[in-house]
């Protein structure tokens, strides 16, 4: 404990002190939990989820947590955070009550519930901060379990800093690959599969990542006997432990109410995982929990009389008190005193937050009192029920602004001078204007190095230029210059090194770039997802492959939960830029011939997804999106490998604009709105069509998400008057939400003469075969007889029916 530091030895008054600081820390903690729940118990505050219990082997982990190390943890973390220097009491209820400005609540403005803490990594335009001068921690998500494959990324990211040369912009992530990714997960979420993916991942990949698992035996309700074979996770994850003959992990278990085994095994666990690239499992046990789980039950309910004793025994901030009493530290007067300086302290720092909270909200509610009463006296038939309204709105004490627009809004309706109802309106409009983006900003990034900041760049062609080139080809030179002119982009996935991919789109790129930027790795697809949002987040530029687009499901709750709320949930100040490359559409059979785009895009708002039909606009969008600071979803087609395209001149620079629709036909009968495999189909009706007479306008979406930013869809649809929108998708899956922009957003009813109209897949999964293919997917000939089939509606001299 008493150890040398900088060459200095540590005496006993600067231990003292230490400890005492520590102690001031937990017990700050302690009173934020205890007067939070208490909030939530008065109404002031709706939902608390705290770290009592939990407060010493924090305390221990952040003593050995240095800058540039990240966190990635879950809910029971503030006394880390405390102790880190990220968190204050103030911040922590301003945070409980929902307060929306990051000034005051920096974990999210409100938007998530308290116990969801992240640290800023960006400035204001975006730009990224130097993240090895402050201590980091990556945004909490409530998915149990859900921190983890992050985490593998987090650590990653410092053996590819260490280990790769010639990343510019290393200095801003990295000192040598020192820094440690440090995750925290509670006992019973260890029986989640995203738990087990990232401990084998990180024992192959050897990472300097240090897991916490804090044990309270419970979850929620659940004891560890139903949670955890032999109730103990380092008990069962022995096999993990390295040895001379094979790497691993280094595991320790320690008791969490241990203060100083547990600054010594942290300082222990850390020098491996920083030192050596070692992953290190910490479970540290006999943990309580002295309020129980959250604001919304009593643990009473489940803990026997025995169990709440010895949790009030082994309550662990009690038990550092009488070890520091024990060796003379403090005596219990003087503790004593502290505890009750701080409780005020607490106090005080909860009252403030309120009040930071609340006046401006009754400030709101003050000016809207006085325009309703203006309002009252200027009207001649509704006084009286504006003056109920108006005492309605002066008895709430703690107003929400929805409590004001409910009044307001309702009210709007019946006032009948005119001059009162602009006031009114205005005064509604203009607090919503205000208000909305507190709730709804930063899906997206708003940086200038947004996805619409990408300029177009052409493909160049030598002359004469035949399609002669496999469209694998394409794709693999791209990558090639890619990988040159960005050296922190790096790829990963299953059969990408060695082999280049199942479709040989990187044949070659593992001999050139090494297998740290070309890399195999596991059959693990969430984590797979997570190594890429880590590595993100540190400032590289990975792109994840899933090998095909129907497995993209073992993903799809991580792209969905971290990566697509990652920009909103932080208010702008993480991003992750992370591309994950795919492959889908049509090939063979129910599992490798999925186009299940309409439960992706509704899966994951926040990231762009890219529909691209060919290599060559694929490639483009791989070259726009380097330029961008925003995560992306690329499906390529997996029947276009081998198809021939022309060979690009220009490398890495000719860039595809994302959210830009491309007409790949003009027509003046019918527009036709398309995307991916699909399209060639669609290109080959519209020749057929157009030898009846039927004149087809064919549209290459290109990017559902973003969808035509232009509108230029409408543009054709105001031309031809007519739209059928054709994809391999189910019945009302991506063909709704295109039916939904085209309708909704570009109002395109307006221009239609034929009742708009979808051709999809079948409602089952594709069968297997070419016959399997034919009667799943719409084929050729669906594609001309449904065109056929509007036409002679609307001509059927011209275009008699086909079938009688
Ligand atoms: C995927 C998922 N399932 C269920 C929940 C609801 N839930 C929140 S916390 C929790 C228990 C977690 O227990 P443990 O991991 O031991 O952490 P502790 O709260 O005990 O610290 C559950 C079931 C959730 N948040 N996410
Ligand atoms: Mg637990």
């Amino acid at each position: 404990m008493i150890k040398e530091k900088n060459n200095t030895t540590l005496t006993f008054e600067d231990f003292k002190t230490e400890v005492l600081n520590d102690y001031r820390i937990a017990v700050t903690s302690r009173e934020c939990s205890l007067l939070g729940r208490k909030e939530v118990l008065t109404g002031k505050a709706k939902f608390g989820i705290f770290g009592d219990g939990k407060e010493v082997p924090q305390l221990a982990m952040a003593k050995s947590f240095q800058n540039g190390d990240f966190r990635s943890g879950y809910y029971r973390d503030q006394t880390f955070m405390m102790a880190i220097g990220e968190l204050t009491p103030k911040q922590f209820f301003a945070g409980l009550y929902g307060h929306t400005d990051l000034n005051f609540d920096p974990m999210s403005a409100g938007r998530q519930m308290g116990g969801h803490f992240v640290t800023h990594s960006l400035n204001k335009d975006g730009s990224w901060k130097d993240l090895t001068k402050q201590k980091n921690s990556s945004a909490d998500i409530s998915p149990t379990a859900g921190q983890m494959p992050r985490l593998l990324g987090l650590a990653q990211a410092s053996k590819i800093y260490r280990n790769v040369d010639g990343i510019k912009t290393k200095d801003k992530f990295s000192v040598n690959g020192n820094e440690i990714a440090w995750g925290t997960i509670g006992n019973a979420s260890t029986s989640e599969g995203l738990f087990f993916e990232t401990i084998n991942a990180a024992g192959v990949l050897q990472v300097p990542m240090v897991m916490s698992v804090w044990d309270d035996e419970y979850g929620i309700s659940v004891h560890a006997k139903y949670q955890t074979t032999k109730e103990n996770i380092s008990e069962i994850l022995k096999g993990y432990q390295r040895d001379e003959d094979a790497n691993g992990y280094e595991i320790f278990r320690v008791k969490g109410w241990d203060y100083a085994e547990l600054v010594s095994t942290y300082e222990r666990a850390a020098a491996v995982a920083r030192e050596q690239h070692v992953p290190v499992l910490i479970h540290v046990n006999e943990l309580t929990q002295p309020q129980g789980h959250s604001t919304s039950g009593s643990h009473e309910r489940y803990k026997n009389a025995d169990r709440l004793a010895w949790e009030r025994d082994f309550d662990c901030i009690r038990q550092m008190r009488l070890w520091m009493i024990a060796i003379n530290i403090a005596s219990p007067e003087e503790l004593a005193e502290i505890d009750a300086e701080l409780k005020k302290e607490v106090l005080e720092a909860k009252k403030e937050a309120w009040n930071s909270f609340i006046n401006p909200i009754i400030e709101d509610q003050k000016n809207l009192m006085a325009l309703l009463e203006q309002i009252s006296a200027a009207s001649i038939n509704h006084k009286d029920k504006i003056q109920k309204y108006i005492s309605e709105l002066s008895a709430i004490k703690s107003p929400l602004k929805k409590e004001m627009l409910v009044i307001a809004r309702k009210i709007l309706r019946f006032i009948e001078i005119p001059n009162s109802k602009v006031l009114l309106s205005d005064w509604i409009t203009n607090y919503i204007e205000i208000t909305q983006p507190r709730f709804s900003s930063n899906l997206h990034s708003d940086s200038d190095k947004n996805v619409f900041s990408v300029e177009k760049v052409l493909p160049e062609y030598a002359d004469n230029a035949k399609a002669d080139l496999d469209g694998r080809m394409i794709l693999r030179d791209n990558f090639d210059a890619l990988f040159t002119k960005y050296p922190e982009t790096l790829i990963f996935g299953e059969d990408v090194g060695n082999i280049g991919d199942v479709n040989q789109g990187l044949e070659g790129m593992q001999e050139k770039y090494g297998e740290l930027r070309v890399a195999d790795v596991g059959i693990r697809e969430a984590t797979i997802i997570g190594q890429g949002i880590g590595m993100a987040l540190r400032g590289l530029r990975p792109i994840a492959e899933i090998q095909y687009l129907d497995y993209l499901l073992y993903a799809i709750q991580i792209m969905s939960d971290d990566l697509a709320t990652l920009q909103y949930r932080t208010v702008g100040k993480q991003k992750a830029p992370l591309i994950i490359r795919t492959r889908g559409h049509r090939l063979e059979g129910i599992w490798h011939s999925g186009s299940p785009m309409g439960m992706i895009i509704n899966a994951v708002r926040g990231i762009h997804v890219l529909v691209p039909r060919n290599m060559t606009q694929a490639a483009g969008f791989y070259n726009a999106l380097l330029e961008t600071d925003e995560p992306a979803l690329v499906i390529e087609c997996l029947n276009g490998y081998r198809l021939k395209e022309k060979t690009p001149l220009n490398f890495g620079e000719f860039k595809t604009p994302i959210g830009v629709v491309e007409t790949l036909k003009e027509g003046s009968d019918i527009t036709l709105v398309s995307y991916g495999s699909t399209l060639r189909l669609v290109e080959q009706a519209a020749i057929e069509l157009l030898e009846l007479g039927i004149d087809c306008e064919v549209i290459d979406i290109q990017s559902l998400l973003p969808f035509d930013i232009n509108k230029d869809i409408v543009k054709s649809i105001a031309k031809t008057n007519r739209l059928l929108v054709i994809d391999e998708d189910v019945p009302g899956g991506a063909s709704a939400y295109i039916l939904q922009q085209i309708l909704e957003e570009q109002n395109a009813y307006i221009h239609l003469d034929s009742k708009p109209q979808t051709l999809a897949a079948k409602a089952h999964r594709p069968a297997y075969g070419t016959d399997g293919d034919y009667f799943s997917k719409p084929s050729a000939e669906d594609i001309f007889e449904k065109v056929y089939t509007m036409m002679n509606e609307v001509n059927p001299s011209k275009y008699p029916n086909l079938y009688q």
